[in-house]
């Protein structure tokens, strides 16, 4: 028997079942598929629809996947093995029918189940819509690490906010970019499941009262506004081993009594509007990928996730641990911190310890601080989180007294290591001084935290020695790399099947969880039968691609041209711009004659651009109009077509990679903290076009140079060349880039628009280009020359495309996985083998 904590009533075990007894066979599925669709949605004659057909099965696979979640929650349990929570505010999961078929094994049974119900699966799978809760790389890096981690058997859970719209969804008119609000959940989300019961209270406002409980004195947090954080939870199934791990996104509900003094005031609608106040808090995500000075209600997503993650563990501690014994509370936990978003979390929990759990301060921070792991996701100064102390101090008093607490301690150790270092003091200090005071959130995340990674090893390396090298200085031994990585089984598995049964056939299966596997395909590079069966998939995931370009942009493009893609958010600093300058020489090229041993090459730009960033959409504009004069030019025809694809996301990716041949990396060295783009494409056989930047660093030293377009000024040289950049002597000294700004500045791509251009224009031009577009533009000609060349040998080039596929172990996001756990969580892996 087991107890209701609420009701008290008894519940007999019989109401559990404790076997698997759910068939994976094609008539199970169809049989489970009926019942759902006609009395779990209720479906009849009148109100028939495709998405519900896609409901039904969601729900039926719910249901499988169930038997195994629970498996692999008592086998977690039983062990009380050590955790880690993945605390991120953006997880860019995107659809999740064809991952959890491919994880489960099924794909062939859930076809049959679907065909015999006189349906195409195809067409079932495009019901279901992306889950966009993040911005671009950051958050599908959580959404790959969830997935490596239950592959792995690790007892990992993520934490998100349950966004009720996520990342725009992006469309063009006039070339401009025109964003619309993504209300996925308007149709509900079958795949999670409600856990009222887990429900936390989250505090903000009010003020902090000194009270002397006798045994000293005790901090009390009252007044509050509180708001409820309701958990709702996604399975996420490992490759084929019966594990299912959570992602854990949380709704945010006012309280019961929320403005009780309104509503018995006779204020109803002010009572409603308190109510919808809170519940705000998991409205929309934020569209920035940088961060967003000084608005409150991101600031309290923040607190509200960093709180209710904490609070959750906390409750589960106290379940497993009677007597609230947290000495053993670091070994058994850590928390994996995406980027500063969540660095909050660090003084949270320090007030959970000592106000809730009464513990002091040294011993609570020994605690904390053996917890609590950070990883940064940038090299741009601009970029790092900075909060004012006033918005703090108001929305979270206690933590902001807390935080000056951590910095005083942590100043008077810098006093002592660096003795009359004021200016250090000054500069390492998590509060900023001067003007209106803010708090360094990268500084708090790193005290806070015992370990501090970068993202691939040319950042780590630049963040010792620039961004944090003061703390490097004080605490070496925090510092560490981890190289991003992507999930091969739905970057390549799933998104580009052809190839994957080309690999399978040559190699047999095992590859999907472990592309050191790969590298025999290396030895294939001569055997002129297996080129011709890897460019024949390639044409084929080109054609895909084709298609897709003509039905979303109306640009028609033929599989036999070179494939060119730049897709990522539309940035300076990853130099779209440049991309552009190359397409408008090659214009040029075609207008005045010179096209022997011409290379026909489609040109595809996509991405979106932060609705606030108003350079980054004027670049779209710039992009579009260019596409148009240059497709619309009959002297240019087949040679030559651009495209700028609209609604860049995770499901577009699963198209464009298999399809690309030419992958552009292409940001200004040094500015780009890894890149996970350059992984996805080079595991599809698409050869890199880059700059020394973040992993491509990485990507070319496994592939070799022969086997890369290497480009550009490194990071050292960005640096000395700054000093004297003269992009007006660059523009004199180079013909062709002297006739690419003469187009630009006839207006050539904006006839109709005077001076629409001049800002883009003019940052090119400025001496002070942080970006330094113009440096890097003959190197950039040079290696598309090359490129260009190189494809017109379609034997030279399959090798090489091979080779890239053969050579990508590296960046899958197991290695990644693992090697977060053998440096930072070493958790001990768990197989799900306990009866459901
Ligand atoms: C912060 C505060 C307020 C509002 C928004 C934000 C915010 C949101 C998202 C700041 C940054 C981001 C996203 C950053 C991001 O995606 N960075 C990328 O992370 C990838 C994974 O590590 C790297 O590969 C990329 O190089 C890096 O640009």
């Amino acid at each position: 028997m087991a107890k209701d904590e609420k009701s008290q009533i008894l519940l007999p075990k019989s109401l559990l079942i404790t076997e698997r007894e759910l068939g994976m066979d094609a008539s199970s599925i169809a049989a489970d598929m009926r019942r759902h669709f006609n009395h779990t949605l209720g479906c009849d004659k009148h109100s028939i629809s495709a998405h519900h057909v896609y409901e039904a099965l969601v729900i039926a696979l719910r249901d499988r996947l169930m038997e195994r979640w629970k498996s692999t929650h008592y086998s977690y349990q039983d062990k009380q093995c050590k955790r880690t929570q993945y605390l991120s505010l953006e997880f860019l999961m995107g659809r999740s029918l064809g991952n959890t078929l491919l994880n489960l094994d099924i794909q062939g049974e859930v076809e049959k189940a679907v065909s015999a119900l006189g349906l195409q699966l195809e067409d079932v799978m495009k019901e279901e819509r992306d889950a966009g809760l993040g911005n671009g790389g950051l958050g599908r890096l959580a959404a790959c690490f969830v997935d490596s981690c239950a592959t792995m058997q690790l007892p990992v859970m993520g934490h998100c906010i349950r966004y009720d719209y996520g990342i725009f969804k992006q469309r063009i008119e006039q070339g401009e970019q025109v964003e619309q609000p993504d209300h996925w959940l308007a149709c509900g989300n079958p795949w999670e499941l409600e856990r009222t019961e887990f429900q936390q209270r989250i505090r903000f406002r009010g003020r902090v009262e000194r009270v002397d409980e006798g045994q000293g004195f005790q901090m009390r947090w009252v007044d509050t506004d509180d708001v409820l954080a309701v958990p709702y939870d996604i399975p996420i199934p490992g490759y084929r081993n019966g594990t299912v791990n959570t992602l854990r996104v949380w709704k945010a509900v006012a309280v019961e009594e929320f403005d009780l003094t309104q509503f018995n005031a006779g204020n109803y609608a002010e009572a409603v509007a308190g109510r919808m106040h809170a519940e705000n808090i998991s409205k929309v995500l934020y569209p920035n990928d940088a961060s967003e000075s000084g608005k409150e209600l991101r600031l309290r997503q923040q607190y509200f996730l960093s709180s209710a993650a904490l609070q959750d563990v906390m409750r589960r501690w106290l379940r497993d641990n009677k007597g609230g014994d947290f000495s053993r509370f670091a070994d058994k936990n850590c928390f994996q911190l995406n980027d500063t978003h969540p660095a909050v979390a660090i003084a949270e929990l320090m007030r959970l310890l000592m106000d809730e759990h009464g513990m002091e301060w040294d011993v609570a921070w020994e605690i904390t601080t053996h917890c609590m792991a950070y990883t940064n996701h940038t090299l741009l100064p601009e970029a790092l989180e900075r909060w004012p102390v006033r918005i703090f101090g108001e929305l979270m008093p206690r933590i902001l007294d807390i935080i000056f607490e951590i910095n005083a301690r942590f100043l008077s150790e810098i006093a002592s290591h660096w003795p009359g270092d004021t200016e250090r003091q000054a500069r390492m200090s998590i509060i900023e001084e001067g003007g209106e005071p803010q708090v360094r959130m990268a500084h708090l995340a790193i005290v806070g935290s015992f370990s501090v990674n970068g993202v691939a090893a040319l950042h780590t390396k630049l963040l010792k020695e620039g961004l944090f090298k003061d703390f490097y200085e004080l605490w070496p031994r925090k510092f560490n790399n981890k190289t991003n990585g992507v999930t091969p089984r739905r970057f390549l598995a799933l998104s580009n099947p052809g190839l994957s049964e080309l690999i399978t056939e040559t190699l047999g299966t095992g590859w999907e969880t472990d592309l050191t596997k790969l590298k025999d395909l290396r030895s294939k590079s001569e055997d002129g039968a297996f080129l011709r069966r890897w460019r024949e998939v390639k044409r084929h995931n080109k054609e895909r691609l084709a298609a897709m370009v003509e039905q979303d942009c109306g640009v028609k493009c033929d599989p036999d041209a070179l494939f060119d893609v730049q897709v990522k958010r539309i940035h300076e600093y990853k130099r779209q711009l440049l991309n552009a300058l190359h397409v408008i020489h090659l214009y040029d090229r075609l207008k005045r004659g010179d096209t022997a041993d011409w290379t026909p090459r489609c040109v595809l730009i996509g991405g979106k651009a932060a609705p606030g960033y108003w350079l980054a959409k004027r670049i779209i504009k710039f992009i579009n109009n260019v596409a148009e004069v240059i497709n619309k030019d009959p002297a240019v025809g087949d040679l030559l077509k651009v495209a700028f694809l609209p609604n860049y996301r995770v499901s577009a990716m699963e198209i464009i990679g298999p399809g690309t041949d030419l992958s552009s990396q292409i940001s200004t060295a040094g500015k780009e903290a890894s890149g996970t783009g350059n992984m996805k494409f080079m595991m599809n056989g698409a050869v890199t076009i880059g700059t020394l930047d973040g992993a491509n660093v990485e990507i070319l030293e496994e592939v070799g140079e022969e086997n890369f377009f290497l480009f550009g000024l490194t990071e050292a040289e960005v640096t000395t060349t700054r000093k004297n950049y003269d992009p007006e002597r660059i523009i004199r000294e180079d013909e062709d880039l002297s006739r690419v700004m003469q187009l630009l500045d006839s207006a050539h791509f904006n006839q109709f628009e005077p001076g629409f251009f001049d800002a883009i224009i003019g940052s090119m031009r400025n001496p002070g280009d942080p970006w330094m577009t113009l440096a890097d533009f003959r190197g950039f000609v040079d290696a598309q020359q090359r490129a260009a060349q190189a494809f017109r040998d379609q034997d030279r080039w399959t090798k090489m495309s091979i080779v890239n596929t053969a050579c990508c172990a590296h960046f899958s996001s197991d290695r990644t996985i693992a090697d977060y756990n053998r440096d930072i969580w070493k958790l001990t892996p768990v197989a799900s083998e306990t009866p459901c």
